[in-house]
Parts: structure tokens; C-alpha cells; sequence
């Protein structure tokens, strides 16, 4: 049984005792003698109020103290979530486990690479709070650089606007921030700050590996794990983010890293993207090449977080 509905309970047959112990003392006999105490003044009706008060005075005593279990977690459960969330029951919790428990709903997209969505991972409020801060932050997007790359390098594959933007100078995205390292059981410490994108009409970024490639950039101390998207607005036409190579399709054929094919995730906004750079060996995931498809109509907006699999901040 939930153990809310289990307080509930206690308090109604905690009150029925106390009442009944007081209408013990509302014989028919106490009551012809006069005053005798302020309890042989009440009638049926008190009593069951009464019975009614401390019902709900129960009621939301135990909300009050479930409150106090979500702060002892991250802190971060909406009233939304707990709507639905209540109704299970939580397991005795470590230390730094929470005393509630979460339903996130999410689907599996793929398993080469390891690709999940959440829907509705954020609320529209949020989403366009973030837009909102980031939008006067913006600057032309830059790639990390290669070995021997010129700065000109993401002029062609890179052509959207961004900024980095750290979850304590926004409180929206502390909470989408706790709320990843939740659903990915990375530690927040893991995480680069958040990369807010805005691609314009034509705008795009060419297929590319977020974990860095020996080839390329040298034999890295910290790699990046896995990226978290958080879509901010949905976008009219375009704009999906792309895996050419998703279940080793188009893998050795002469794939054109230009060419928006393969599973394209389209962009609705407060939607999650997480996908895995890493393998569960540590080594880099060829199948998780991806990009995002030219917009076509609209905006898009998204942030973007990368983790890495060592601390980062
Ligand atoms: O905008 C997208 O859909 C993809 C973004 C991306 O590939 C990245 O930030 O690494």
C-alpha cells in the first residue's frame, strides 16, 4: 500500500478513537447532569467534524512530510510529478539516494548507438526561459579544433549561433541539469556547461563525432560519454538531428558527412535526446556519428549537454 494512503488512514482511526473515547463520556446518563466538561457538550455532528479536521490535518501532514523527502533528494520534483509519483511506493534510500520515486517516461530510439527520448522532458515555460537568457548571449558556433585545423574549419559544417551557459547562472537549467544526471547516472560534476543553439533557416551541423577521435585530436584524459539534448523550440520543417550510421547503416559505403540520411529525430521542443558516445567498453561508438539536418522552415533552438566520463567541473 502507498505509505501516504497508509498515514491517512492512521490519522481517521486515530481520530475515531479519540472521538469515541470522548463520546464515552456523552452517556445519556452524563448528559442529564449539568456541565461536567467541555466534551459532554458535543453532539454527533461536532464529533464527526472533528473526526473530518484531523483527517485532513493528517492528510496534508503526510504531503508535508513527503516534501521533506524531496529535499533531501535533488529537490527538483515538480507538482506534476508528483501527481503521478505518489501513487508508488518508495524503497528504504542510501544517503544520497532520494526518498521518492520517478517516473520519466522514455523511449528506446536505438541500440547502435544507444539513443533515448524523453518527451516532455521540460515544460514550455522552461523552454522558453532558456531561449529568452541565451538569445542576446549569442556568437557564431565554433569546432573543437583538430589537430591542425585552421578557425575556418566550422564555417561550413557548424553554421548555427550558441553559447555556453552554466546551470548556476540559470535556475532552469540547474533543474534540467539535476534532471539529466538522474535519467543518465552521470554526476552533475561530469557535465560541460550547457551549449544553447539556435539554427536559422539553412543552418546545420554537418555528421560528426562528439567524443574525440585519437586520429584527430590526440589521446584525450577526459572523453566525452554521452550528449543530452534538450530541444527549445519544435521546428516547422528540418532541423532533425540525424545518426547516418545508426544500426551500421551506411557505415564503409562512402558516406558524404554532408547528407542529412540514416534516423532523424525530429525536434519538439521540451523533448529530450540522449545518446551514448562511448561504449560500455570504454571505446568510442562508431555508430554514433550524427549531425542536425538544415533547417527548412523555422527555428530551431536546442541545448545541448556534453558528458564526459571523467569530473569536468
Ligand atoms: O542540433 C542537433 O540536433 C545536434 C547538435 C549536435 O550535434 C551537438 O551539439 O553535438
Amino acid at each position: 500500500m502507498n505509505r501516504n494512503y497508509y498515514y491517512y488512514y492512521l490519522y481517521f482511526i486515530f481520530s475515531i478513537l479519540i472521538f469515541h473515547s470522548i463520546g464515552d463520556e456523552m452517556k445519556p446518563k452524563d448528559r442529564l447532569k449539568p456541565h461536567r466538561g467541555s466534551a459532554r457538550k458535543l453532539g454527533f455532528v461536532s464529533v464527526f467534524a472533528l473526526c473530518l479536521v484531523f483527517f485532513f490535518a493528517g492528510f496534508f501532514g503526510a504531503r508535508l512530510f513527503n516534501q521533506k523527502d524531496i529535499s533531501n533528494g535533488d529537490g527538483f520534483k515538480s507538482s506534476v510529478d508528483r501527481s503521478v509519483e505518489d501513487e508508488l511506493d518508495p524503497m528504504a534510500h542510501g544517503e544520497t539516494g532520494d526518498g521518492f520515486v520517478n517516473t520519466i517516461p522514455f523511449q528506446v530510439l536505438s541500440w547502435k548507438p544507444r539513443v533515448l527520448y524523453f518527451p516532455n522532458f521540460a515544460t514550455a515555460e522552461q523552454c522558453e526561459s532558456i531561449v529568452n537568457g541565451a538569445r542576446p548571449k549569442l556568437k557564431p558556433s565554433m569546432l573543437a579544433l583538430r589537430k591542425g585545423d585552421d578557425l575556418d574549419r566550422s564555417k561550413g559544417t557548424r553554421t548555427s549561433s550558441g553559447v555556453f551557459i552554466s546551470a548556476w547562472e540559470d535556475d532552469t537549467l540547474d533543474y534540467i541539469e539535476q534532471k539529466i544526471s538522474k535519467v543518465t547516472m552521470i554526476p552533475r560534476d561530469h557535465g560541460e556547461a550547457f551549449n544553447v543553439l539556435r539554427y536559422e533557416l539553412g543552418q546545420k551541423y554537418d555528421a560528426h563525432y562528439d567524443a574525440f577521435l585519437p586520429k584527430h585530436y590526440g589521446i584525450k584524459e577526459s572523453q566525452r560519454l554521452a550528449s543530452f539534448l534538450l530541444y527549445l523550440t519544435d521546428v516547422e520543417e528540418g532541423g532533425e538531428t540525424m545518426f547516418p550510421y545508426e544500426n551500421g547503416a551506411n557505415m564503409g559505403k562512402g558516406y558524404n558527412y554532408k547528407d542529412c540520411i540514416g534516423l532523424k529525430v525530429e525536434p519538439r521542443r521540451g523533448d529530450g535526446l540522449l545518446f551514448y558516445s562511448l561504449l560500455p567498453n570504454g571505446t568510442i561508438d562508431m555508430t554514433s556519428l550524427h549531425g542536425s539536418c538544415p533547417v527548412i522552415k523555422g527555428e530551431k533552438w536546442v541545448a545541448t549537454k556534453w558528458l564526459r566520463n571523467t569530473t569536468w567541473v
